[in-house]
């Protein structure tokens, strides 16, 4: 029983290898939606060393996209669908926030990219 789990975990594991080694060839996707006054989601996890396309979108107004770490910024207005492309090189914990005033709560408007190996 648990050598069956054992052989099906393998199993994923390499089944997710192969798309991985696809992904590198292409950037991922990975949309992000802006409202008042969260970024959904707040939490992205990517790999390093591999092209990652941030597909942004803002339902209410306009918001503003700035990572600093990666000299990303911005604007987000509705209707329209940003695109910015990144290739973390290291590991580590980046933010993202909101740069444009958009009401009480933006100073809270803000989301963590996770870089791994
Ligand atoms: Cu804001």
């Amino acid at each position: 029983m648990r050598r069956r789990y054992l052989i099906a975990l393998l199993i994923a594991g390499s089944a997710a290898g192969g798309v991985a080694r696809l992904a590198a060839a292409t950037p991922n996707e990975v949309e992000i939606m802006a409202m008042k006054f969260d970024f959904t989601p707040d939490t992205i996890k990517v790999k390093a060393g591999q092209p990652v396309t941030l597909v942004l979108t803002s339902i209410d107004r306009v918001h503003g996209f700035k990572m600093p770490d990666f000299g990303v910024r911005t604007d987000i207005v509705p209707g329209l669908e940003t695109r910015v492309t990144i290739t973390p090189a290291k590991a580590g914990t980046f933010a993202y926030f909101c740069d444009v005033f958009c009401g009480d709560g933006h100073e809270e408007m803000s989301g963590t990219l996770i870089v791994e190996t």
